[in-house]
């Protein structure tokens, strides 16, 4: 008797498509080619289910979380990234934020005696705020709270402080790793096609230099992960092109989690005439990240950027992954047009949101450590315990 997939695939008229399909089933690796085709032919459940397959064989209904908080130490920023709903140019300062350690150090000591695991770090790029800064601020956060995994800097931060500083990246990340940084999230990538980047992003990192980074931050044996900023200008090829080069490094590193695509936000920034695409192209390309990153082993849905109920919904097309708790602390989203105005989900709402979507919530670490199964915890018990808030 055939299983549900092999039903599908036998079902496609698209004699191309079958042929993807059993490469999948059959664990082969998808070409650039194959990957073009499924963004130009495939439909919805035809990817639904292929990239559910492979969720599956990877994780089962195994969907992780995680408790976290972000701190965004700054909105100025020297770049000017026309995608951007969030940066206030160094010019115009007056109207951005720029938190003092000891600010920050506040934000730290909210979460004491909080079952946090993680603190994400990511801002615009202030002139002032420069590696001796961060690393001040990074060693006074390890010495208050020694558990807590500090995921910060884009490599956009980083190319900057490292430049300044006159440090190669070798250099930067031994000294930042040093004082207590634990690993890289998936920021700045954007789109690595040269052309598209030099239109939406002209003056900040480039395509190679972010890749050099996260190269060597695995090398030093630190974890990152990567992010695509889609939606705006970029094709079909310039997606499949990104996905490519971040594929390739992992190869030889090994040292990416987490593949996040990004939603472009069209509210109040340069680029706000492109509208938006829909869920169905949204749901498509996780999908199709699912099917083509075939050595992540993560794939993640930043619900504070998609919605909840769309991140919901990506859960049945291949994403095992819907970030945490966040505790309304980051604005880079809610400033670009996000429906989550104000996000924060307590961990009872997390898991009625996993279980609601059939999967079984795992509470992680930043490193993908369990830290609590929550699949067999009565929900009351849940919504019960302050604790779990
Ligand atoms: O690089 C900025 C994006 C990123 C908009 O590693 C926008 O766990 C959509 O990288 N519409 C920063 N996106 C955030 C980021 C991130 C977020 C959550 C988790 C992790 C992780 C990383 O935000 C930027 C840029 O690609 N961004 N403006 C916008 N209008
Ligand atoms: Fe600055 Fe980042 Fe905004 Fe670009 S996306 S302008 S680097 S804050």
């Amino acid at each position: 008797m055939m299983n549900a997939i092999e039903t599908i695939i036998e079902n496609e008229k698209d004699e191309s498509l079958r042929i993807i399909a059993q490469k999948v089933i059959n664990q082969k690796r998808i070409s650039k080619q194959d990957g073009l085709l499924l963004f130009e032919r495939g439909s919805l459940s035809f990817l639904g289910a292929l990239a559910n397959a492979v969720r599956e064989r990877l994780h089962g209904d195994r969907t992780y979380f995680n408790r976290n908080f972000h701190i965004e130490p700054t909105n100025v920023c020297v770049f000017s990234c026309k995608f951007c709903s969030y940066s206030r140019l160094y010019a115009h300062k007056e109207e951005g934020w720029e938190l003092s350690t000891e600010q920050m150090m506040d934000i730290v000591k909210k979460y004491d005696g909080k079952p946090v695991t993680e603190v994400h770090i990511v801002g615009g790029v202030h002139p002032k705020m420069n590696l001796d800064f961060f690393a001040d601020l990074l060693r006074k956060i390890k010495a208050h709270r020694p558990d807590l995994h500090i995921k910060g800097f884009t490599a956009v931060e980083l190319d900057y402080m490292f430049r300044k500083a006159k440090m190669t990246t070798e250099e930067g990340l031994r000294f930042l790793k040093e004082a207590g940084l634990d690993s890289l999230p998936g920021g700045g990538a954007e789109i690595f096609d040269e052309k598209i980047r030099e239109q939406i992003c002209a003056d900040k990192v480039s395509s190679e230099g972010w890749l050099d980074i996260h190269g060597t931050a695995h090398k030093l044996g630190m974890h990152t992960n990567a992010t695509m900023l889609y939606g705006h200008l970029e094709s079909y090829e310039h997606r499949i092109d990104h996905m490519d080069r971040l594929r390739s490094l992992q190869d030889e590193t090994k040292g990416f989690n987490t593949f996040i695509p990004l939603k472009f936000r069209n509210h109040d920034n340069e680029m706000s005439h492109i509208p938006e695409v829909s869920v169905i192209e949204d749901l498509r390309l996780y999908a199709i990240a699912r099917l083509y990153m075939d050595n992540f082993p993560h794939l993640k849905a930043y619900w504070p950027m998609l919605g909840r109920q769309n991140a919901q919904l990506t859960l049945s097309f291949g994403v095992n992954d819907i970030d945490g708790t966040i505790d309304d602390s980051t604005k880079i989203y809610s400033m670009a047009g996000s429906e989550e105005q104000n996000p924060a989900m307590s961990t009872a709402e997390l898991v009625t949101l996993i279980n609601q979507a059939g999967r079984k919530a795992i509470e992680r670490d930043t490193l993908y450590n369990e830290v609590r199964d929550y699949s067999t915890v009565p929900l009351q018990e849940l919504s019960a315990n302050p604790e779990l808030n």
